[in-house]
């Protein structure tokens, strides 16, 4: 890395402390360690200092760090990255470290930490760290507390972590593009005392939007509410990771909203309380139990439950567009509509004419239709009964017997007990009465779209 010590002393003299350029320029600056991986990386444990339980965040990894004398010191580097959304989809996006999120940073209360932040955009940026207290000049709003980082320069933040607790970093500058383009990352503070709070399996992950045409790489940054991909930590169903947990785990998910709009966050098999927001711990006395958790827009919630019951449990966001992927939003509603004579008939005119949808869009589900490349069915994963037909915010919490401690492995699809799954009744239906004497709709007017495969349209599923 080429940076003078005359770049050095610059930065030292922006945080407006001599004594700190000093010996910041002593010990030179930390690695930039880079992840080129979409996969889940195992967590970073204390090598010194107070033991934690260290968080794994889906799909990504948390930053190394050094310690200095009394200060524990990451190094950020801001740049544009490719990200792997699900297998099949690459985005262009800024991101920090090889990634977008970025790395994890983890630290304890108490710690003095030193963040050095490299600026390899095209553009200035700023970090502003959510929900941290620390010296106004240390928040990162650029213009207000600091001047921007320009492309090239590399700057220092310093502070202490005051309290334990839920948090993320992201710009504050031309934040629309940048937080439109992937750039966020968690940081999560450990307490002080080991046994305060503690849990043995601790997930994070950012929810963040994109609106990426089909076949294209580049989020368009101007859009304000039609995003049409949904993703933790940007990566959209069946890409996500899942929450693997052994049978009789305390477990954490922390969750942090940077998009535009709020998401009710569902998890089956289980009720369980939000213990920490990013304004702190819950106190026990103000817990109640959920089963669905409002994540507000720029807002953080951790939510905590015992494991005791072995199954695959699926979590997802309770939004049913936002567990989809990219689809426009021309496609017509056929359910009703029986279109298999029509179909014949516009097929003697436009042979590759397919119609979709009569009976819903299940059937979706399991087709493999031709679609541009660098594009993901709109829905889709199969598991062991069939697809599961759904897509962005989208995961399954797999809790098993006998894992060991830490062990994140995926381990495949649960076997239910015997007699313990849904089945069908082999026994003589009779047609329910009321159906039958139904009246008869008059027939409407049906209005049908022809589209051909490789003609340009917004939706894919032709
Ligand atoms: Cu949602």
């Amino acid at each position: 890395m080429k940076f003078s010590r005359r770049n050095f002393i610059a930065a030292g003299a922006l945080v407006g402390a001599a004594a700190v350029a000093n010996r910041v320029v002593a010990a030179g600056i930390p690695d930039a360690p880079t992840m080129d991986k979409s996969t889940m990386q195992p967590p970073l444990f204390p090598k010194s200092g107070p033991n934690y339980q260290p968080v794994v965040t889906l799909n990504g990894w948390t930053l190394p760090w050094r310690q200095n004398g009394d200060w524990k010191e990451f190094h950020l580097v801001a740049e544009p990255v490719e990200r792997e959304m699900a297998p099949g989809m690459k985005a262009h996006l800024w991101g920090y470290n090889g990634q977008s999120p970025g790395p994890t940073i983890e630290c304890v209360e108490g710690d003095k930490v030193r963040i050095f932040v490299t600026n390899k955009l095209p553009e200035h940026t700023t970090v502003h760290w959510h929900g941290i207290l620390l010296p106004s000049g240390m928040d990162g709003v650029g213009g207000l507390t600091q001047p921007h980082i320009k492309p090239g320069k590399t700057f220092v933040y310093e502070f202490e972590m005051k309290k334990s607790g839920t948090f993320m970093y992201h710009p504050h500058a031309d934040e629309m593009v940048q937080m439109a383009m992937g750039m966020m990352g968690f940081l999560v503070v450990h307490p002080r005392d080991p046994k305060l709070h503690r849990v043995d399996r601790d997930f994070v992950f950012l929810m963040s939007s994109y609106d990426i045409d089909p076949g294209s790489y580049v989020p368009k940054v101007n859009t304000m509410t039609d995003f049409n991909l949904w993703t933790w930590n940007t990566r959209v169903f069946p890409g996500i990771d899942p929450l693997v947990v052994a049978k009789g785990d305390r477990v954490r998910v922390r969750i942090g909203n940077l998009t535009m709009t709020n998401h009710p966050i569902h998890m089956h098999g289980y009720d369980f309380a939000v213990t920490c927001t990013d304004g702190g711990w819950v106190p026990e006395s103000a817990r109640w139990p959920e089963v669905t958790i409002d994540v507000p827009v720029g807002a953080m919630r951790a939510f905590e439950f015992k494991a005791d019951e072995p199954g695959d449990w699926a979590i997802h966001c309770h939004k049913s567009h936002h567990t989809m992927n990219a689809m426009g939003h021309d496609v017509k509603t056929y359910i009703g509509v029986q279109k298999r004579d029509l179909a014949r008939a516009i097929k003697r005119m436009v042979p590759d004419y397919m119609p979709m949808g009569s009976a819903g869009m299940a059937e979706m589900g399991d087709m493999e239709m031709p679609m541009p490349d660098n594009t993901l069915p709109m829905m889709t994963g199969f598991a062991q009964f069939g697809p599961v037909e759904m897509g962005g915010m989208f995961s399954v919490v797999k809790v098993r017997e006998g894992l060991a401690a830490n062990d994140y492995k995926d381990p495949g699809w649960f076997k239910h007990p015997p007699g313990t799954v849904a089945f069908e009744y082999k026994g003589a239906v009779e047609p329910p009465k009321r159906q039958t004497e139904m009246p008869r709709q008059p027939g409407k007017g049906v209005e049908v779209k022809v589209v051909k495969p490789g003609a340009k349209t917004n939706h894919k599923h032709h």
